[in-house]
């Protein structure tokens, strides 16, 4: 379809008075709607985490311009090649294959929202409040984290506490996630233990409260999506950040923009996204996601499809260890030879050892794996296996930790669908 002459001169005009009549006019579409405001005020950095890219002719867009890689019905926004799993809270995971960089590139990024993600986000006037059980409550600007504290940059694991739900029989209430709620990113931004030293942390603090800018899908402002926390002692350790960037560019508005806790090892919901406020409190906190049997597993094994007393539940700390196959694809075709390769991890603790089988668990062989560049980054590991003729196998891959913890070909039951930490299978026809 071609464009008159005078539309195609007035193409930016028509843009700065009315981004949105002008996207349907021009190309047909309108922006979603939830996302109307979000791309008026988009800023380039912004707009550049979500397309994954600098954008060379980004002087020559026009005002509130949405650009095609993320069209209307891309609530995505940008992210490329993930599983939506809901819209409503937005749910989305990756596929192992596309994990299989040593650093997850944002556009990979898996997302999980509880409730609504904010959409006047400023990061200039965003503020950050430290309060409760602390000698000097403080209200910080990202400038004031960043002139106040020393910024580093780590590249931290975060999982969801129901990464695998999916794989749970009777099945488990929930996302149904399969293997991609995991990822690795490079967080840049300021320890929470250096903010809460700053503060003053009080001999009665025990525990923390982290809150966020989300609204809760009711609508209701009074109600907050989520609020967890953690044990003093685990927010004093030095790798839990207060980000205000991944992978070198402003948080993708999915993952927290402009502000995030960055919690490695331990369910990532402990990692508050468009953070606001973190209370130390003198009890265990109880907001929402806090309490009953959110986060929790029974603290003893359980028959599959038992109903557990409440009362039987603890919160999950630690994440256990487990391993991704990211290459080849599950289904693939193979030659004859072909490197394995993926990611190993287990919560607060180094991978010692990863092991793959072609031969349904008879035979193991050792991988060469990495140390983890830091602590909390997962352990990029590969290995060449030699088929020995042509036909159907599958690469089977477990990973040992420093505590002696292997995965498992199966785990116990539960009754919310956590930390599902069985071996990844991915079937191969080789030729
Ligand atoms: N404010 C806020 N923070 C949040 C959540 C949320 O819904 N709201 N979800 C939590 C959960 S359950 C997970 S698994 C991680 C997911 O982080 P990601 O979406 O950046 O992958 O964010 C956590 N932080
Ligand atoms: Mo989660």
């Amino acid at each position: 379809m071609a464009l008159d002459d005078d539309k195609n001169k007035t193409v930016h005009g028509f843009f700065s008075k009315d981004p949105e009549k002008a996207d349907k006019e021009f190309f047909g579409r309108v922006a979603n709607p939830d996302r109307r405001g979000f791309l008026k005020r988009t800023g380039y950095a912004t707009m550049a985490a979500m397309v994954g890219t600098s954008i060379p002719f980004s002087d020559k867009m026009p005002i509130g311009f949405v650009p095609a890689a993320f069209a209307q019905d891309d609530i995505l926004m940008g992210k490329d090649g993930l599983t939506l799993l809901n819209d409503r809270p937005i749910n989305a995971e990756t596929p192992p294959e596309f994990l299989d960089d040593a650093i997850t590139p944002t556009a990979r990024h898996f997302v999980r929202n509880n409730g609504i993600p904010p959409e006047d986000v400023d990061p200039a006037t965003w503020t950050l409040t430290i309060d409760g059980f602390v000698d000097a409550p403080m209200e910080l600007t990202i400038a004031d984290l960043r002139d106040q504290f020393e910024v580093v940059t780590m590249a931290l694991t975060l999982e969801c506490g129901g990464n695998g739900r999916g794989y749970f029989n009777p099945p488990a209430k929930g996302n149904q996630w399969t293997y991609g709620a995991v990822a690795c990113s490079e967080w840049t931004g300021v320890r929470l233990k250096d903010v809460l030293e700053k503060a003053g942390v009080q001999a009665g603090a025990i525990y923390t409260a982290h809150y966020g800018a989300d609204a809760h899908l009711s609508g209701n402002p009074d109600k907050l999506p989520i609020s967890r926390g953690m044990p003093i002692d685990k927010a004093m350790t030095d790798n839990i950040l207060i980000a205000f960037e991944m992978n070198g560019d402003a948080l993708h508005p999915l993952n927290g923009a402009p502000l995030r806790l960055v919690v490695p090892g331990w369910p990532a919901s402990t990692a508050q996204k468009w953070l606001t406020r973190i209370q130390l409190r003198d009890i265990v906190h109880d907001g929402p996601k806090m309490t009953g049997t959110a986060y929790r597993v029974p603290n003893r094994p359980v028959e599959p499809g038992e109903d557990v007393d409440k009362k039987d539940f603890v919160i999950i700390e630690r994440m256990p260890v487990k391993s991704l196959v990211t290459f080849p694809a599950n289904g693939a075709a193979s030659g004859m030879e072909t490197e394995v390769r993926g990611h190993a991890w287990s919560g607060d603790r180094t991978v010692d050892k990863l092991e793959i089988s072609i031969d349904f668990g008879a035979t193991w062989q050792d991988a060469d794996m990495d140390a983890p560049v830091n602590s909390g980054a997962w352990q990029n590991w590969r290995s060449n296996v030699t088929f020995p003729i042509a036909g159907y196998y599958e690469v089977w891959a477990r990973a040992t930790d420093s505590e002696g913890d292997m995965q498992p070909f199966a785990i116990d039951w539960n009754p919310k669908g956590y930390l599902n930490n069985t071996m990844h299978r991915v079937g191969l026809r080789v030729s």
